[in-house]
């Protein structure tokens, strides 16, 4: 019986080995912002670069997020879809929805 508790270790340490040469995606953070009420929750959102945001929208119609200088743009987000975006450039990214232009967020990447 010890045979399957072998393996299971090897594959975790294969596992753990792994998890070592991708270090710098494992340290990278998900940040969710929530479209609910036609506002972007939180609208400020300070991320590291590396990281990963999702937008999720709860409202019964579509939404974007877009930055003012377009280096994202989500399209339409359907209701109760997601759009992910991962932070490769650091800086401070004002946002908006191209649809309803009262909404706006400021997504903030650091180093
Ligand atoms: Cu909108």
């Amino acid at each position: 019986m010890s045979t399957p508790r072998v393996a299971v270790s090897i594959a975790l340490s294969s596992l753990l080995s792994a998890a070592l040469f991708v270090s710098i995606s494992a340290f990278a953070a998900n940040h969710t912002v929530v479209i609910d009420g036609v506002i972007f929750t939180p609208a400020t959102l300070t991320v590291k670069t590396g990281d990963t945001v999702t937008w999720v929208n709860k409202d019964p119609f579509p939404h974007t997020a877009t930055a003012q200088d377009n280096s994202f743009d989500s399209r339409e987000i359907a209701t109760n879809k997601r759009w992910k975006y991962t932070a490769r450039n650091a800086g401070s990214f004002p946002y908006m929805c191209t649809l309803h232009p009262t909404m706006k967020g400021t997504l903030i990447v650091s180093r």
